[in-house]
């Protein structure tokens, strides 16, 4: 009987004990699998993850273990650049618990192409990434001239620099072209015949790092890859997605790509129309971060800026210092939502 007190007062001890371990951001499984948690037993994410790699059509770990990557996507770094710093993505890993920081360098609009001073904010997060044992995605923003091939002799040299000084880290994610656009911007004639080239010159100096290729139509055509996938084993195609515009339709493209074992990666996507305002879309968000859950696809969400579009994920003016360490006063509706995806706090989980 007295035994019997002592295992049943054991017993509660564990069953709290499991409970607490499951508050806050993740789920603690012990066979090994993906927690979603940034920091786990003091461990970095690359600590853990190590040399990303992609096997039987999704991003796996070094160990060969299927993992989803989540974060948050810069806004253009010539307009809201001064987050690209560590202070806010160790904020965002910490707080947020992201695992992935997403530098858009935009090529027009002020862009890298004109102004080549912008690529220090895509170093800048970086050796972030790296100090805060974080995965970065260095985006070459293809949007106002939706052909990469406009650019592909400057994309060609950023990446070779890109790849010659941090290839050997495995913290480096390369984002070839954001969104490709445009009626005549297919992906035989174009995109693919782009990536093939910027592929070869990365591949010089990082043979293994994961590339990620933009698709046609903003990134929404994933589809058109299925004939003719590059041929790299390292590589995955890009799904964009704005929940307020693109629905089942965007999401039977993404499934079509995925049953013909196409990789995927959500490089972009936000919870708004797709002009990245227009207002907050909760269930249809919800529904997508489901998706993407159950067929373990990374994904950044757009973005980090105070100017006070419905995607931004600060209010107007907030944090102009751009130190992190928000309140949740300082966050839109949209910030408080999509911390909350990133904490595993939602319905969903
Ligand atoms: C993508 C772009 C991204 C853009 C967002 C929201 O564009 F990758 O750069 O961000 O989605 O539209 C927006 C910012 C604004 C900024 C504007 C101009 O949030 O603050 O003023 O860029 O650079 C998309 C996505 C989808 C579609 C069109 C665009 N679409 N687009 O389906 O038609 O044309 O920008």
């Amino acid at each position: 009987m007295k035994n019997n007190n002592f295992f049943k007062f054991f017993s509660i001890v564990f069953a709290s004990f499991c409970i607490f371990g499951l508050a806050g951001c993740g789920k603690k499984v012990a066979d090994g699998s993906d927690t979603h948690l940034a920091i786990e037993d003091g461990k970095p994410v690359v600590e853990r993850y190590g040399q990303l790699q992609v096997l039987n059509g999704t991003l796996c770990n070094q160990a060969g273990k299927p993992v989803q990557l989540r974060g948050m996507s810069s806004h253009g770094l010539q307009w809201h650049g001064k987050y690209a710093n560590q202070d806010v993505i160790g904020w965002l890993r910490d707080d947020w618990n992201c695992q992935l920081w997403r530098p858009a360098m935009y090529l027009t609009e002020g862009g890298y192409i004109g102004n080549k001073a912008i690529k220090v904010k895509v170093i800048d997060s970086i050796e972030a990434c790296i100090n805060l044992g974080m995965y970065v995605l260095v985006d070459w923003h293809v949007l106002g001239n939706g052909d990469p091939m406009v650019h592909k002799a400057q994309a060609i040299e950023f990446f070779t620099e890109i790849a010659q000084k941090y290839g050997s880290y495995p913290n480096i994610i390369y984002e070839l072209c954001n969104e490709p656009n445009g009626d005549n911007v297919t992906w035989e004639g174009n995109i693919r015949p782009y990536a093939e080239d910027v592929i070869k010159a990365i591949r010089q100096y990082d043979k293994n790092n994961v590339i990620v290729v933009g698709t046609p139509h903003w990134s929404q055509y994933v589809d058109k890859v299925i004939a003719n996938p590059l041929q790299d084993e390292n590589v995955m195609y890009t799904v964009h997605f704005y929940a307020g515009s693109h629905g089942k339709k965007n999401m039977n493209i993404a499934r079509k790509a995925l049953k013909a074992g196409l990789p995927v990666f959500v490089t972009e996507w936000g919870c708004t129309k797709e002009s990245g305002d227009g207002g907050v879309f909760e269930k249809e968000t919800l529904a997508w971060i489901k998706f993407l859950e159950e067929n373990n696809i990374s994904w950044a969400n757009w973005s980090v800026n105070n100017k006070g579009e419905d995607s931004g994920v600060l209010k107007y003016n907030a944090d102009r210092n751009a130190k992190g360490h928000w309140a949740e006063s300082d966050l839109s509706p949209a910030g408080i939502f999509v911390r909350k995806i990133l904490r595993n706090e939602t319905e969903n989980k």
